[in-house]
């Protein structure tokens, strides 16, 4: 075990799943052999390393069921998807690529070449957050009045671009995956860090759709803060562990890895591999696949 303690760092992102097991594995026969008491003190340092590299959560989700396992005999998956949480920007809209374009005419404006790089480093962070990012990325230095000028501006250029979305521009698969969660009798919320989500969902003709509707004014964290999955969660009334989340930013897939959600990635699997599933787009699957690929 202190082998598999030594190396996980570095076996985490991509050997997850296999790590989770091992460690369940372990933590469970402990608690077998040993007994309450005991077995905590010999798992204490086991259970501190695991939260310092963000596995405890999942660890504890599998031994949940290892236990219910032991105790009811039944083989039960203990994790019954109940709802859905979408991410906007890149998920069921393609307006990621104009808050890219936004940023870019803003840092040339400042002086400053922005590359595709710097996209990983926003997409799905705040609108703040992004600014901090990219001003420090370019060592520019602003007041905070300043900072707030830029990002108003930014916003400005963005609603520009996106003034003319119509429903054409749901991204392929994205209405037809949502009726069809629906149908499947899933919760559906939506968990975007955009303040401008609503009005996208309006211009795309699906603000009904949702049960739940969390935009960047319902968190004060930015991703991979757990915040805004952790309050849609709250909101529609589940476990994080019954609820997946859809999203195609990195920073988006740790957010909802660190609320305790499942997550699937949108887009680049290197990018995404965090996630437990990597799609291309929702018209490649439907609902039960997504179930049954997680289950
Ligand atoms: P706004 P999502 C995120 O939306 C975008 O991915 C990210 O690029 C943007 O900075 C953030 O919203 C804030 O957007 O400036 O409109 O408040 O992907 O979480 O739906
Ligand atoms: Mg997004």
């Amino acid at each position: 075990m202190n082998l598999v303690m030594r190396y996980d760092d570095q076996l985490k992102d991509s050997h997850r799943s296999g790590l989770e097991d091992v460690y369940a594995a372990h933590i469970h026969a402990i608690r077998e052999a040993y007994g309450g008491v005991m077995a905590r003190q010999k798992l204490s340092n086991i259970f501190g390393h695991l939260k310092s590299i963000d596995l405890f959560t999942a660890v504890a989700e599998k031994l949940k069921y290892m236990d219910k396992k032991n105790t009811d005999g039944t083989d039960k998956h203990p994790t019954e998807i109940k709802g859905f949480v979408f991410d906007l920007d890149g998920v069921i809209v393609d307006t990621a690529v104009h808050h890219f374009q936004s940023w870019k005419k803003v840092l040339k404006q400042l002086g400053a070449d922005i590359t595709e790089e710097d996209d990983l480093h926003t997409r799905g962070a705040s609108r703040m957050e992004s600014l901090e990012y990219l001003l420090n990325q370019y060592g520019i230095e602003l007041t905070q009045e300043e900072k707030e000028m830029w990002a108003a501006r930014k916003n400005d250029i963005y609603l520009e671009a996106i003034e003319q979305i119509t429903p054409r521009d749901l991204l392929p698969g994205a209405f037809a995956f949502l009726i069809d969660t629906r149908k499947a009798g899933l919760k559906l919320a939506l968990g975007s860090a955009s303040k401008n989500a609503i009005g996208v969902l309006k211009k795309l003709g699906i603000e009904d759709r949702f049960d739940v509707v969390l935009d960047g004014n319902d968190a004060k964290e930015s991703k991979p803060h757990p915040e805004i999955f952790t309050n849609a969660c709250n909101a529609l009334q589940l476990d994080p562990s019954e609820v997946v989340v859809f999203e195609d930013a990195a920073k988006g897939v740790q957010a909802a890895l660190a609320a305790g959600c499942k997550a699937v990635g949108l887009g680049d699997p290197e990018a995404l591999k965090a996630a437990h599933v990597v799609i291309s787009g929702l018209d490649q699957t439907n609902p039960s696949h997504i179930i049954e690929l997680l289950s």
